[in-house]
């Protein structure tokens, strides 16, 4: 460890960019502490990261219209947490029955916390204005709280809390393990929910047991005289905590003189200065980057590589091999990588359903399809394209694994001929059944992780049209440039690439969809009076439009298992220009078509909507993906920073803008035959004028663009659309994570208008 300054960080007033502030005094980026807030969707989000703990603290905001105040801790130990609500209570409601219940967080009060038997955690002081019952509590596992969150109350009675002390000051909630590692100590492995009265509160708890043993839970009310009164609320658990990345080891420092653009996007990211830099440190630690903050807070294999593509070009190589290597040691031995790891007692739950409680609370790790096809090309682009990468493959691939055995090298290896076995069949003989469809049994398996966000179909665009043979293109470059070494003996680049060819070839227009001109604007009205839009932004963005002679065309979301089309315009070619290579032309022209104004196109005054079912000859699917559905007319920020860098990937393939674009934070190597589409002049003017308008949209909200997903709201009168958040739309009350990280794609990006990023306008 070099010995630096502390720095002191005051409040930093962002210039544009989520309510987000400075809480701690002391942060050193030199290590990896961090302290901020974030306001985001109805709830104040509390960041703590020391050399204790690391840990998430929500709390419904003070202005929420809400009765029940939700207290949520998540911790990356384990992916532990616990989740209560504290609701009014009735007794006192005397006069005035319908006033609301008041909980705040004393700012300051966000603390590590240390417990008997090495149980760690956080703390935080809270003031009650009148008095409260706890409702609902559960304590444990993240993932068993979001079953109750997000499946409309489901809870197992396996995941029941005890009582294990109470007097009128302290309350402790004990969750025991499934499966207890230490039969010694076995009362304190696993996690704990104290409710503590410090000292100088007139605060008092009323604690009444269950009469059913730990089927019934206490009665826990939280008493305070007229002028209030503070209850402090710690979460510990018995899981190991997580080594983080700090901002200077995260991100490339300020100084690297590689280009304008690279510099303007590193500033503030290694010392911290940056808030989202902050952001993005706090989800990311040595062995695996995290996906979002409350409900994601552990490894996701689709997320960090999408996230790590867009974020690249300002990560330092320790980072960038952090990211990779999380994503190879969890490779099965087929060659399979992991979409999601469960860990702790969730896994001890899961592996009891699949009747392996013999594995007690070994991680489990599912395989879905998109993540096998993301790593290639993150390693392509980082050993063959970025500075960081140059030179540092061969102690990469020798590394020896440490979640399973064998070199890093030996694991992609079967990574590599899985891919390339999964792709044959199609490249023998291209038919709509030989694309790669969902695994059997899944209903998801690409991003858009919902039946319904696929228009329930079987053969997702993204997987089978970008990335089957941007991974194999990945794969015939890595082999060329001899980067693999010795080991991969057996693999022929250029067959590689004669398989790529044909995916590229055929599988984008078997997703073509053609809609006649007639019955498109047919369809248009039908869906603004469904969709509770007006007409008149239909007749405001005909003519400007230009192509409304021509019919409509677009890629389908998805096929269905007989082949045809899910006919829902939708954002997934980001994917395409950011991975793919030898993108068509007509690829292009279905690019400009969708980034038309919505519900024409993809984009409203608040970013690029990720799905249209404006032109479906289904008519169900516009209440399937309507604007509260959480793959469906919705705002996800990383398909923005997605479009976006794919656009400046494209228009950099033309030599004449490659050296001239100032905000291309990026390296893209010159290609040694440019797209033909280069040498047409307005063709290009319009994909500039499509980008213009990409960004004019994610300025619309700004604020919104570190979190997961956001709505729209319509409003009719001026005929513009505003940020609504999901959970409060939503029926199932799907909610957005306050920060998500591969939105932080955007600080690997900079708009070419303003010549920022999403942090600071400049
Ligand atoms: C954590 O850091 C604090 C303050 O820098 C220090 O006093 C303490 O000893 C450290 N604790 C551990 C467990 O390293
Ligand atoms: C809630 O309580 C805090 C602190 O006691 C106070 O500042 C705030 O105004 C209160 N908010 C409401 C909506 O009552
Ligand atoms: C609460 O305050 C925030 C800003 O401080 C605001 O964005 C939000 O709309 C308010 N919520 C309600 C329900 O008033
Ligand atoms: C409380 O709210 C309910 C429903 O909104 C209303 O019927 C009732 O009159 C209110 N009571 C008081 C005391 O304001
Ligand atoms: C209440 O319980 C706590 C924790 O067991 C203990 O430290 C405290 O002394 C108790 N208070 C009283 C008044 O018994
Ligand atoms: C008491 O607990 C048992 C499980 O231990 C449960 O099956 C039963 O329904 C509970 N009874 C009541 C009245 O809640
Ligand atoms: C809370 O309940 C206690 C006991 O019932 C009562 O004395 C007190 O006045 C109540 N607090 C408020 C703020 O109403
Ligand atoms: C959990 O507790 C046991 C003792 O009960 C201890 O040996 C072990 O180190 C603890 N694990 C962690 C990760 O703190
Ligand atoms: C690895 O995962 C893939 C995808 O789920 C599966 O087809 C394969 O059988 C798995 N391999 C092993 C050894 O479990
Ligand atoms: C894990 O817990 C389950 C359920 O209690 C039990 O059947 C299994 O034997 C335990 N396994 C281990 C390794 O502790
Ligand atoms: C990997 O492990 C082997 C022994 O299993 C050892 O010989 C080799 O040096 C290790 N490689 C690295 C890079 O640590
Ligand atoms: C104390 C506690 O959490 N009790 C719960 C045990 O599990 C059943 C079934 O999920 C719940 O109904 C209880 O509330």
């Amino acid at each position: 460890m070099r010995a630096l300054p502390v720095l002191l960080l005051g409040f930093l007033a962002p210039l544009v960019g989520p309510a987000t502030t400075a809480l701690a005094q002391i942060v050193g980026p030199q290590d990896a502490s961090l302290s901020f807030k974030v306001v985001s969707g109805g709830n104040d989000n509390y960041f703590l990261r020391d050399n204790i703990t690391s840990a998430q603290l929500l709390l419904t905001s003070a202005n929420s219209t809400s009765a029940a105040r939700r207290l949520v801790v998540a911790l990356p130990a384990g992916n532990s947490g616990a989740l209560t609500y504290f609701l009014p209570k009735d007794a006192d409601a005397g006069t005035n029955t319908n006033a609301t219940l008041n909980v705040t967080l004393m700012e300051g009060s966000v603390r590590s916390a240390t417990a008997d038997y090495f149980n760690v955690g956080v703390q935080a002081d809270l003031r009650f204005d009148r008095n409260a019952t706890l409702g609902v509590t559960i304590i444990g596992a993240v993932r068993a709280m979001r079953d109750y969150v997000e499946g409309n109350g489901v809870m197992h009675e396996i995941f029941n809390y005890t009582l294990a002390s109470y007097n009128d000051t302290s309350l402790r909630l004990h969750r025991r393990w499934i499966n207890t590692t230490s039969p010694t100590s076995s009362a304190y492995n696993g996690a704990d929910l104290y409710l503590t009265v410090p000292a100088g509160s007139a605060a008092r708890l009323a604690v009444t047991p269950g009469n059913n043993g730990t089927w019934t839970p206490p009665t826990v009310d939280v008493l305070v005289p007229a002028a209030g009164g503070t209850v402090r609320v710690a979460v510990v658990t018995n899981e190991t905590s997580l080594v983080g990345l700090g901002t200077e080891r995260l991100f490339l420092p300020e100084s690297t003189n590689r280009s304008r653009a690279l510099q303007t996007a590193l500033q503030g990211l290694a010392d911290g200065q940056s808030d989202a830099a902050q952001q993005v440190s706090f989800l990311t630690y040595e062995d695996k980057f995290t996906a979002g903050g409350w409900r994601f807070l552990t490894y996701f294999g689709r997320d960090s590589m999408i996230a790590l593509r867009l974020l690249m070009p300002t990560l330092t190589s320790d980072a960038i091999e952090a990211a990779l290597g999380a994503v190879i040691e969890r490779a099965n031995s087929t060659g399979a990588l992991c979409h999601e790891e469960t860990i702790g007692d969730y896994a001890s739950f899961v592996n009891m359903q699949n009747n392996r409680s013999d594995l007690g609370n070994q991680p489990f790790y599912d395989y879905k399809v998109q993540p096998d096809l993301l790593l290639l090309p993150a390693m392509g682009h980082y050993f063959l394209e970025l500075p960081q990468g140059s030179d540092r493959a061969a102690q990469f691939l020798a590394r020896n694994a440490t979640l399973q055995n064998g070199t890093y090298a030996e694991i992609l290896n079967r990574t590599i001929h899985y891919n390339l076995a999964r792709a044959m069949p199609f490249a023998r003989s291209p038919t709509p059944s030989r694309l790669i469809g969902l695994r059997p049994g899944e209903p998801v398996g690409n991003w858009r992780d919902s039946n319904e966000g696929l228009g329930y179909g079987l053969y997702p665009f993204d997987v089978n049209s970008a990335l089957v043979p941007a991974s194999l293109r990945a794969t015939e470059a890595l082999l060329r440039a001899g980067v693999l070494g010795s080991g991969f003996a057996g693999l022929d680049a250029g067959e590689v690439a004669e398989v790529a060819e044909v995916w590229e070839r055929e599988a984008p227009g078997m997703f073509e969809v053609r809609v006649g001109r007639g019955v498109a604007e047919e369809r248009l009205r039908r869906f603004v009076r469904r969709a509770n839009l007006s007409e008149a932004m239909l007749e405001s963005t005909n003519s400007s439009a230009g192509a409304q002679e021509a019919d409509v065309s677009f890629y389908a979301l998805s096929l269905k298992e007989d082949g045809t089309p899910v006919e829902v315009l939708n954002s997934d070619m980001g994917f395409n220009l950011v991975y793919g290579a030898n993108v068509s032309r007509a690829f292009l022209q279905h690019v400009l078509d969708a980034l038309q104004p919505y519900p024409r196109g993809l984009l409203t005054d608040v970013g690029m909507v990720v799905a249209n079912p404006a032109y479906d000859s289904n008519a169900t699917m516009i209440d399937v993906l309507n604007r509260a559905a959480y793959h469906g007319t919705v705002i996800w920020s990383f398909q923005q920073g997605l479009m976006a860098a794919g656009l400046a990937r494209q228009l950099a393939l033309c030599p004449s803008n490659n050296s001239t674009d100032a905000s291309n934070v990026d390296t893209y190597p010159t290609p040694a035959r440019p797209p033909s589409w280069c040498a047409d002049a307005p063709f290009v003017q319009s994909l500039r004028a499509a980008q213009s308008r990409l960004w004019t949209a994610i300025r619309g909200a700004q604020s919104e663009i570190y979190t997961e997903v956001w709505s729209y709201a319509f409003d009719n009168a001026t005929g513009t659309f505003g940020v609504a958040d999901l959970a409060s739309l939503s029926p199932t009350g799907t909610e957005s994570d306050a920060i998500q990280l591969w939105s932080y794609g955007f600080l690997g990006l900079l708009d070419p208008a303003t010549g920022g990023n999403g942090t600071r306008a400049v």
